[in-house]
């Protein structure tokens, strides 16, 4: 494939691509993005997405196939508003999707649907995961079959909200030498219907050991979090949001902690940054979203795929996403 990314789906808007190899063809889930009129806020009031639609691939080069609606807001029970970047995990036959959406009271919950086949259609739950919150579910399946889901997202995804699994009186998101809000990791149950333990806080150190701080917001985690596993090594890659970068850390099990590396992703044109990390075929891939082909309409975005290359370390050779 050409060292440049690919548009993936240029006739919609689509972002926050989840990826995995099912059944030897790679599969998309991403977040679908449209026009609905709502002004832009440091809520996230104008990501007002209301379906999800999942995409193969037979090659990295080849063909995008659209499989259709997989599911829609309509049809969740307990939804109130907005379908965020979501995931999907195979367990016993059956396929998973996690879907972060808000309730009626406009907290975020994380759902997940069942499907017998990757592309859907899923069927969702009659309620959210109990005591799930936040969101940006990434699903990650270890060699020994333990399945953990990585979660959360500050400012509109009101992770500022929670201490402990619980929900606060008043948000604080921290400033300066405070720690950094953390990303959560849960063991998910055998039937990948709900959290088999109490979430547990991701901790990202710097180079002298030390936990990344609020104010360090270069490095700190913000959203998109997801998990892969590269020569035994747990990497650990998310948003650091505000700051526009897609950022890893690499540790030796699922739950950390995680020692800071680097930038996997400089800013793309567009303020969100969203990946899913996969190998597919014997090379991995970064799939990730920009604004370019909206014309910079922050929450009109559009998937892309490049090669993601890894130095001799481990380290992952950086990426220029074309922003600032
Ligand atoms: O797509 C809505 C939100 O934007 C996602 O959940 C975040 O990760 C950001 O990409």
């Amino acid at each position: 494939m050409k060292k440049e990314a690919r548009y993936l789906v240029p006739g919609d808007y689509m972002a926050d691509p989840a990826v995995h190899v099912f059944n030897g063809k790679l599969y998309i889930y991403p977040s679908h993005d449209r026009e609905s009129g709502i002004p832009e806020n440091d809520n996230g009031d104008h990501f007002d997405m209301c379906d999800y639609h999942v995409f193969s691939m037979e090659d990295i080069d080849g063909e995008v196939t659209d499989h259709g609606v997989a599911l829609q807001v309509k049809d969740i029970p307990w939804a109130g508003r907005q379908l965020w970047d979501s995931d999907c995990a195979y367990k016993n036959g059956k396929y998973y999707l996690y879907f972060p959406l808000k309730d009626q009271t406009d907290i975020f919950r994380i759902g997940v649907a069942i499907s017998d086949k990757p592309e859907g259609p899923f069927i969702p739950q009659p309620d959210p995961i109990r005591g799930s919150y936040s969101i940006d579910p990434a699903v990650f399946e270890d060699e020994d079959g333990q399945s953990y889901m990585y979660f959360g997202g500050l400012w509109g995804g009101q992770l500022q909200r929670y201490r402990n699994n619980k929900a606060q009186e008043s948000a604080v998101l921290g400033e300066g030498d405070e720690p950094a809000l953390p990303s959560r990791v849960v063991r998910l149950s055998d039937d990948m219907l709900g959290f088999a333990e109490e979430p547990q806080a991701i901790t990202i150190l710097d180079e002298n050991g030390q936990p990344l701080t609020a104010g360090d917001n270069a490095r700190r985690f913000f959203e998109a979090s997801w998990m892969h596993k590269y020569n035994g090594k747990y990497y650990f890659s998310y948003s650091t949001g505000d700051t526009h970068r897609l950022c890893y850390a690499i540790g030796d099990n699922p739950y950390g902690p995680f020692i800071y590396q680097g930038v996997i992703l400089t800013p793309v044109v567009g303020w969100t940054t969203h990946h899913g990390i996969c190998e597919f075929k014997g090379k991995w891939y970064l799939f990730h979203h920009d604004t370019v082909p909206s014309g910079g309409r922050t929450w009109l975005r559009s998937l892309k795929v490049c090669e993601l290359e890894y130095n001799a370390d481990g380290t992952i050779k950086t990426i220029d996403g074309g922003g600032e």
